[in-house]
């Protein structure tokens, strides 16, 4: 009786365990889907895609955060100037590496899991000096993929992380031709982006 309640209890814990390891593997595969072409890039490819983001004079001192295997960032390389680069934002199969100060760091962190608002303090500074994409709706930026939403292109801008409103500030709300306005207006994720390459900045 004792032997059979321990065998029943090892079965059970021993199945547990295996449909844990199922789980994590079919949402490192679902991650791995979305993020397709950047993590399976070697890491000093990943690297240099990400320094991309940046102009040089940024680039050559920021640390970097590279996918691995797992599908999650990681330390890639250090960096002495307090600017971390990531190989792509949205793992869309357009390359869209982004250079973030700390203050973006957190505001990134926060906005990836999923919290209320950002928690950085103080305004940061972010690069994308390879342009990057967004969701729009019916004319309107979307923060996430929504039914009818279609991917849109950004140039080459760099962006302000602080809730800025479109109304207050008399900014547009959506690109234009005057090549800033504020993103995610009306949202604790608002911040303002500056279509100005960063590439050509000294
Ligand atoms: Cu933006």
């Amino acid at each position: 009786m004792r032997k059979s309640i321990i065998r029943t209890a090892f079965v059970v814990v021993f199945c547990l365990g295996l449909m844990n390891l199922v789980m994590a593997g079919e949402s490192a595969q679902g991650k791995g889907k979305a993020a397709k072409d950047v993590p399976s890039m070697s890491q000093e490819e990943q690297i240099k895609l990400a320094l991309s983001a940046a102009p040089p004079h940024i680039a050559k001192d920021s640390a970097v955060l590279v996918f691995g295997t797992d599908g999650k960032l990681k330390e890639g390389r250090p960096g002495t100037n307090g600017f971390t680069c990531i190989p792509t934002v949205m793992n869309l199969p357009d390359p869209d590496p982004m250079c973030m100060d700390a203050a973006v760091k957190q505001w990134w962190g926060d906005l990836m899991n999923n919290a209320p608002k950002p928690s950085n303090t103080v305004p940061g500074i972010a690069y994308m000096a390879r342009g990057g994409s967004h969701w729009e709706k019916d004319g309107r930026v979307v923060m996430k993929e929504e039914p009818g939403a279609k991917i849109v292109k950004e140039p080459p801008h760099w962006m302000i992380m602080w809730p800025f409103d479109a109304k207050a500030t008399m900014l547009p709300a959506a690109p234009n031709p005057s090549g800033a306005y504020v993103m995610f207006d009306g949202t604790p994720y608002a911040h303002v982006m500056v279509y100005q390459d960063p590439g050509k900045m000294k």
